[in-house]
């Protein structure tokens, strides 16, 4: 008779990862009165800490603040020894921590979960183990580490190697001697570089072989850092906070100093002083914008090469050290103790790996292209399977046996990098689209695993069993990841961050770079509106409030972050003189605008007098369709200066002629007095366009906001008169009617620049009441037929949204070709910010095609 199979192990919670990340989940969930078992494949505590035992291994973030903060009891019972504390004393730590709370006892070392599969039925997740173990629980916890996964060897001839081989991240316990050995080391990232001159000190002769060379600055390691142990010491708490509430999870103070604004003294004075720190973040923020405007981290780089020239003696091997291929911070740096002075050693060479590839690893040592190197040892340092790695290894089977490579064989997709859809009651600590790895990790890994003890500790409460993130909820969660990582230099980089170091893996930026603040801020939103995004079951029935929790372009909330900060008065409540002169000011400390080929002021003539105008030629040979464009501000505000950089952005990406024209505002000069400027200025510019350097009968209009709805009347007017021929209309979040009862005016009505109570105040200094309605003033109550081809621009975050929106359709109906330009996440104005608004470029690319494409013949001229 067969022996009755053994019913598996039930428990609340299963926890995978015994490092940072698993001690405090296991230790909130106990705390929380669960069940809880947790595994790792390691012989003990500590994780990272537990493997990567190689020579010169630290953290690299200040220990004062790579540490847990959520028991004040434990931090006043151990110091840390140094500002960067080395790995043995990181895992005593750690150890130190599992003892005093007694966490060993739920934990199964050497064990590694194999299997794990959601039983829809039963709610309850299925798993096994390497040692045949068989359990059942109902939450499942990744608490894997985002670099525990080594990346497999991907260099030919490895397993030839008769000598000895050693991988950091998996490094004897017992140590290594080099002494008398020929060595080589092959990587230099972080790992690589924190080793290696270690290793320098025991070889007789290193070789390290470099595909890649790294931005590295020195650690000046030491004692802890006098000025944070001091506000520590003060208030340990109120630090911990302004940890946990900074962008990179350290308090430091952001600069708003802007490299491409910044004096030679000052960037030189920035850079000696961040040097001088040896810290990440510092050499990280010495600008505001040196992680995303290449002029501004090229100041930075070039510096820091100089650093790496001034210190290699041999001018070759320095050349070879200093990193060109990518923008500084866009891969890792890494922090050393006496990394380039290494290359002054007789012993040591580098062997730049672009030149000189390996051909094959052999019996006895590594051979390349033109030459053999005999070796007894070789070091692997070449990295890991980042951030999907560890969660994929132990491939769960989610719903309807769903695994997560297959829903993710396109990259990462998660809901706040904690869940995803299909995969009920499955939480993973610092998952892909959290900040994890570009922050300090001990803040991090505290934060998701509190809001994971939180949740469940509702859940608990509401009386629910299951949690999982809506396709909704995640949909929208990936495009704010990806939203943020576009405006960064970040995906130009071969790095990990996008899974480049390893071959087949989809090319994603996988860590979310809005910063700790924000994200904290993000997931207590998502609580705040009852789980948005979450559909969370139990025996009660469901509840789901789905949504979207970040929908705003991240450039675009920090501008409207920093404008709430300047605390400056509503528009509708200042004299039109008032508010044109705040808004020049506020043109004043905008960045350079793109160079054209050639600007020049003129007038023109207008029913009410000479109007101004301003003509930007594009740099290649003309003539050039020309567009005549009006600006923005409500019929009351703008000129020739404040919508310069636009034009010019437009002149530069669509090879178009740009004749801007300073038609008459209101109040001086009410209704129609701006209609009939415009349609004026379109007639004067077709007639003249040969003298302006255009191509006769190739004329088009633009205008943005108020500018949109004069273009949109001028088009009517010149359909109506005959003449002339207008191309195409560019309406660049137009108003196009007077009635403000749009869903948008309320939606949108308030925060977003451009308000109702401003549209209002519009209206009133621009036309009567009883003209609102008048065509001139409100196209849209126009005859639309036979205008020309349209492109209509709608942001999301505009009161204007719904105008543009309804004369895209009304043209539509009267059989007019549009092209219809969402500017996602945009407000009515942040389109328009040349060179403040990264996130408008690629909208600002497409309004510049349907520009060009008004010109079809433009393309057969050659041009
Ligand atoms: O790994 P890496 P790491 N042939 O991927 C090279 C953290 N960490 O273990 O750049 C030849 O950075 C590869 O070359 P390339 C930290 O976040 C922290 O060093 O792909 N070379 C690269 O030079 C860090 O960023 C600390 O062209 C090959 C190197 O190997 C992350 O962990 C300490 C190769 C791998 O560098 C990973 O660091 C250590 C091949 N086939 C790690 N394949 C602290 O200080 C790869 N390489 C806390």
């Amino acid at each position: 008779m067969n022996k009755p199979a053994e019913a598996p192990e039930q428990f609340d919670a299963v926890v995978v990862g015994a490092g940072f990340s698993g001690l405090y989940m296991l230790y909130r969930l106990r705390q929380l009165g669960l069940t809880v078992k947790a595994f790792d494949s390691a012989g003990d505590v500590g994780g990272t800490w537990y493997w990567n035992r190689y020579p010169g291994a630290r953290c690299d973030i200040p220990t004062t603040d790579y540490t847990y903060s959520f028991d004040p009891e434990l931090e006043k019972e151990w110091t840390w020894s140094e500002k960067y504390a080395t790995q043995p004393e990181i895992l005593d730590y750690l150890r130190f921590v599992a003892d005093r709370y007694g966490l060993r006892a739920d934990i199964e070392f050497s064990t590694s979960v194999t299997s794990a599969h959601w039983d829809e039925q039963g709610k309850r997740w299925s798993i096994a183990t390497d040692r045949g173990a068989q359990l059942r629980c109902r939450y499942y916890i990744m608490a894997s580490g985002c670099l525990s996964m080594p990346k497999s060897l991907d260099i030919k001839g490895t397993d030839r190697f008769a000598g000895k081989v050693y991988f950091t991240s998996q490094w004897p316990h017992e140590g290594v001697d080099f002494t008398g050995q020929r060595v080589a080391v092959i990587g230099t990232g972080s790992s690589g570089i924190q080793s290696i001159p270690l290793i320098a000190r025991q070889a007789t002769q290193l070789t390290v072989f470099q595909r890649t060379p790294n931005f590295s600055v020195p650690a000046h390691n030491g004692p802890a850092p006098a000025d944070r142990l001091a506000r520590l010491a003060q208030d340990r708490e109120e630090y911990r906070d302004a940890a946990r509430w900074s962008p990179g999870g350290v308090p430091v103070e952001p600069t708003d100093i802007l490299g491409v604004t910044a004096s030679e003294t000052v960037a030189r004075e920035r850079f000696e002083e961040a040097w001088k720190q040896g810290q990440l973040f510092s050499i990280l923020g010495i600008f505001a914008d040196q992680g995303v405007n290449p002029a501004s981290n090229k100041i930075v780089a070039d510096m820091i090469r100089e650093r790496i020239r001034s210190v290699v003696h041999d001018p070759e091997t320095a050349d070879m050290l200093c990193p060109k291929d990518h923008y500084f911070g866009t891969k890792r740096p890494c922090l050393d103790t006496g990394y380039f002075e290494t290359y002054n050693l007789p012993h040591v060479r580098l062997v730049d790996l672009r030149r000189q590839p390996i051909t094959s690893i052999t019996e006895d040592g590594i051979d390349t292209a033109d030459e053999f190197f005999g070796l007894d040892a070789i070091v692997y340092a070449t990295g890991f399977d980042a951030m999907t790695g560890a969660l994929a290894a132990v491939n769960a089977t989610g719903r309807d046996g769903l695994s997560l490579t297959e829903k993710w064989a396109a990259g990462p997709s998660t809901y706040l990098g904690l869940m995803t859809a299909g995969f009920p009651n499955f939480f993973m600590i610092t998952g892909p689209g959290s900040p994890s790895v570009l922050s300090n990790m001990a803040v991090s890994i505290e934060q998701h695993v509190d809001w994971v003890a939180d949740c469940l500790k509702d859940m608990g409460a509401e009386g629910f069993e299951t949690i999982e993130p809506t396709p909704l909820a995640e949909a929208g969660w990936d495009q704010h990841v990806r939203d943020c990582g576009a405006i960064t230099l970040h995906p130009t980089a071969n790095s990990w961050y996008m899974g480049a170091n390893v071959p087949g893996k989809p090319r994603v930026f996988l860590p979310y770079i809005g910063g700790v603040s924000v994200y904290r801020q993000a997931c207590d939103d998502v609580v705040a509106q009852d789980y948005l995004g979450f559909r969370r079951t139990g025996p009660g029935g469901e509840r789901c409030r789905d949504g979207v929790i970040r929908r705003m372009q991240p450039d675009v909330s920090l501008v409207l972050q920093l404008m709430a900060g300047l605390g400056m008065p509503p528009m509708e409540t200042l004299s039109p003189d008032e508010a044109r002169a705040m808004m020049a000011a506020a043109a004043e400390t905008l960045p350079p605008s793109p160079e054209v080929g050639e600007v020049t002021d003129g007038m023109m003539p207008g029913p009410g007098g000479e109007l101004p105008y301003r003509l930007y030629r594009p740099a290649s040979a003309g003539p050039h369709p020309v567009v005549v464009y009006f600006h923005g501000g409500g019929w009351v505000l703008g000129n020739l200066d404040s919508d310069d950089p636009l034009c010019r952005d437009l002149c530069v990406q669509s090879d178009a002629v740009i004749v801007s024209v300073n038609y008459r505002h209101a109040p001086e000069a009410r209704f129609p007095a701006a209609a009939e400027d415009a349609f004026a200025a379109l007639q004067w510019t077709a007639a003249h366009a040969g003298e302006l350097g255009g191509i006769p009968g190739q004329i088009a209009v633009a205008g943005w906001s108020a500018g949109g709805n004069i273009a949109a009347v001028a088009c009517q007017l010149a359909r109506d008169a005959g003449g002339p021929h207008v191309s195409g209309q560019l309406l660049i979040t137009p108003v196009t009617d007077s009635d403000m009862t749009r869903p948008s005016y309320t939606e949108n009505g308030d925060g977003y620049v451009l308000t109702t109570p401003l549209m209002h105040w519009f209206w009133d200094y621009y036309a009567d009441p009883a003209d609102r309605s008048d065509r001139r003033a409100a196209p849209l109550r126009g005859n639309l037929d036979g205008l020309p081809p349209a492109c209509v621009v709608t942001a999301d975050f505009d009161p204007l949204r719904d105008d543009g929106l309804a004369y895209a359709d009304a043209l539509e109906a009267a059989g007019t070709q549009v092209r219809r330009v969402r500017a996602r996440g945009h407000t009515h104005t942040s389109v328009t910010m040349v060179g403040v608004i990264i996130s408008g470029a690629p909208v600002r690319a497409e309004i510049a095609a349907a520009l060009r494409d008004f010109f079809p013949s433009r393309t057969s001229l050659g041009n």
